[in-house]
C-alpha cells in the first residue's frame, strides 16, 4: 500500500524568508506602525484570481457555454477568474446523450477559453445520480457498470492533461443523519462503484487531481460530513486513488456556514488529501460568511482554492437568492469586496502540490492498475547563476496548459540591496497578465520587474518574493537580477 506524504502545515522556506525580508524592511523605517500595514494596501491585487494567485490559490467559477458570447459575462470571466468549472457541459446527459455517441461540443468550447484566457478546468462530474441521459437511467447492473467505467475512460482520455481535478464521483452520499450512501442506480451496481471510478479516472489521465464532491458537507458535526470523512479515510489506508475533496458549500439560512467549517477543511487535509471549495453561493451573498469562507479556506494549507457557482446573481441557479458576488448588471456588490479584501489579507502559505496517489493492487479491483504519475503542475525551483550584480533570482513555476503562476524569489548577495530589477524572457506568444509585489515593464518577450516601495531594501543574504500570472508558457528561469 502507498499513501500520499502528510501534509506539511510548515510555512515554506521561500514564504519565510518573505516575512522576514519584508519584516526587515520595515524595521528599517521611521514610522514601523504604517509600513506594516503597505504591503497590503500597496500591493492589493484588483482581481480575485490575481489576488488567489498571489496566496498560492485559485479563483474560479461555473461557466456556461452558451453564456461565452454574452459581452458583460466573459469580460467579468476574463478578468476576475482563473479557474472554470463548466456548469452543465461536462455531465453525463451532454458527453454521452446516447450509448457510445460523446459529444463534447459545449464542453470544449469552454475548455478552449479557458486555455487561451489562461485559466485551468475544473472537471464536473464524472458519475453521478443526476443528469443522466435517458439511456443510463435505464439501465442496472453489470451494463450500467460497465457503461459507467467506460464513460469515465472516454471522458477522462478525451480530456487528459487539460484538467486541473476531477469531480470523479458527485453528490454519493444520504442528507439526514444515517451517514449512508445515497440510493441510486450505480449504488444499486455494487458499494464498490465509487472506488472503481476512481480508479477508471486515474488510469485514464493520471496527470489530474481525482476528488469526490459533495453538498450539506460542511459542518463537521452532520452525520454526512463523517461519513465522507470515512470513506475518504477508508480510500487512504486501502490506497484508493483519490486526491481531493470537493466542497460545494451552496449557504442558505437552512445550512448556514457553520463555525466549524475550518475544522471540516482542515480534518480532511489531515488525511492527506486536497480539499477546494467547488461550488459557493450564499443566500443574498451574505459578506460575513462569504468572507469566513475565504479566510478559512487559507487558513488550510491545503485549500487549493475556491470556485463560485456563477458570475452573476441572473446567472445562478438559485438567482431569486441574490447568492453571487455581481449583481445582474454585472456590478461588483459588497460580497465582491469582502471577498477579494479577505484573499489580500490572506497571509498563509500556499498548499503544497499534491501528487496523485498511485493505486494500489486489490483483488477486487476490476479495472486495469493505474499508472504512476507525478501531478505535472510544480516545476522545481530554477535558480540563475550567481555573478549578477548583487542578487540573484529563483524562479518557482506552477505551469498548466495556456497559463502559468511563476512565483521569483530575490535574493540579495553578500551587500544589501536598496532596489532590484529581474528580467525574464518569455517564449513568444507568452505573455503575463497579472503581477503582484513588483513593477512589471512590457508583458511579452523580455519582461522587466522592478521593486515596489516596500521590498526594494533586502539585507545581505535575505530574500523577498514577487509573482506574476500569464498566458501560455511561463519561464524556467530567470534572465538577470539587477541590484541597486
Ligand atoms: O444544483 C446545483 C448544483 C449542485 N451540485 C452539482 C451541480 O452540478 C449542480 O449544478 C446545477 C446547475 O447549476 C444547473 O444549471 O445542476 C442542475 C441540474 O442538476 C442544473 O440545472 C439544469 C436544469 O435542471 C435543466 O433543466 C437544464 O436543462 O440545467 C440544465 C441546463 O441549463
Amino acid at each position: 500500500m502507498k499513501t500520499a506524504s502528510a501534509p506539511d502545515r510548515r510555512p515554506p522556506r521561500s514564504w519565510r524568508n518573505r516575512r522576514t525580508a519584508v519584516l526587515a524592511g520595515a524595521a528599517g523605517t521611521l514610522v514601523a506602525g504604517l509600513v506594516l500595514t503597505m504591503p497590503n494596501t500597496a500591493s492589493a491585487a484588483t482581481t480575485l484570481g490575481a489576488s488567489a494567485a498571489e496566496q498560492g490559490r485559485y479563483f474560479g467559477t461555473a461557466v456556461a457555454a452558451y453564456k461565452l458570447s454574452d459581452n458583460t459575462y466573459s469580460t467579468i470571466l476574463n478578468r476576475e477568474f482563473n479557474m472554470v468549472t463548466p456548469e452543465n457541459e461536462m455531465k453525463w446527459d451532454a458527453t454521452e446523450p446516447s450509448q457510445g455517441q460523446f459529444s463534447y461540443g459545449s464542453a470544449d468550447q469552454i475548455v478552449n477559453h479557458a486555455q487561451s484566457h489562461g485559466m485551468r478546468v475544473r472537471g464536473h462530474a464524472l458519475a453521478w445520480h443526476s443528469q443522466q441521459p435517458g439511456w443510463v437511467q435505464s439501465l442496472s447492473g453489470t451494463a450500467l457498470r460497465n457503461a459507467m467505467i467506460n464513460h469515465v475512460t472516454q471522458v477522462a482520455t478525451h480530456y487528459k492533461g487539460k484538467i486541473y481535478a476531477w469531480d470523479v464521483v458527485n453528490e454519493a452520499f444520504a442528507d439526514g443523519s444515517s451517514g449512508a450512501r445515497r440510493d441510486s442506480n450505480l449504488q444499486r451496481t455494487g458499494n464498490d462503484w465509487i472506488e472503481v471510478a476512481f480508479r477508471t479516472a486515474r488510469a485514464a489521465d493520471p496527470g489530474a487531481k481525482l476528488c469526490y464532491n459533495d453538498y450539506n458537507t460542511d459542518d463537521w458535526n452532520q452525520a454526512k460530513t463523517q461519513a465522507v470523512y470515512r470513506m475518504v479515510q477508508d480510500f487512504k489506508s486501502r490506497g484508493v486513488p483519490i486526491d481531493c475533496v470537493g466542497f460545494q458549500s451552496h449557504l442558505n439560512s437552512g445550512s448556514p456556514y457553520p463555525s466549524n467549517y475550518r475544522t471540516t477543511l482542515s480534518s480532511f487535509a489531515a488525511l492527506g488529501v486536497d480539499v477546494q471549495i467547488t461550488e459557493l453561493d450564499i443566500e443574498q451573498a451574505n459578506s460575513t460568511w462569504y468572507r469566513n469562507v475565504v479566510t478559512d479556506c487559507l487558513a488550510v494549507a491545503r485549500c487549493n482554492g475556491i470556485t463560485v457557482w456563477g458570475i452573476r446573481d441572473s446567472d445562478s441557479w438559485r438567482a431569486s437568492q441574490n447568492p453571487l458576488l455581481f449583481d445582474g448588471n454585472g456590478n461588483k456588490k459588497a460580497a465582491y469586496d469582502a471577498v477579494l479584501a479577505a484573499l489580500n489579507s490572506g497571509s498563509t502559505p500556499p498548499p503544497t502540490t499534491a501528487a496523485p496517489t498511485t493505486a494500489a493492487p486489490t483483488t477486487a479491483a476490476p479495472t486495469t492498475a493505474a499508472p504512476t504519475t507525478a501531478a505535472p503542475t510544480t516545476a522545481p525551483p530554477t535558480t540563475t547563476p550567481p555573478g549578477n550584480a548583487g542578487c540573484t533570482g529563483t524562479v518557482t513555476l506552477n505551469q498548466w496548459p495556456g497559463g502559468f503562476v511563476a512565483t521569483v524569489r530575490v535574493t540579495a548577495g553578500s551587500s544589501a540591496l536598496s532596489g532590484w530589477t529581474v528580467t525574464v524572457s518569455l517564449p513568444s506568444g507568452s505573455a503575463v497578465t497579472n503581477t503582484w509585489n513588483a513593477q512589471a515593464s512590457g508583458s511579452s518577450g523580455s519582461v522587466g520587474f522592478t521593486n515596489v516601495s516596500y521590498n526594494g531594501s533586502v539585507a545581505a543574504g535575505q530574500s523577498t518574493e514577487f509573482g506574476f500570472q500569464g498566458t501560455g508558457t511561463g519561464p524556467g528561469s530567470v534572465q538577470s537580477c539587477t541590484a541597486r
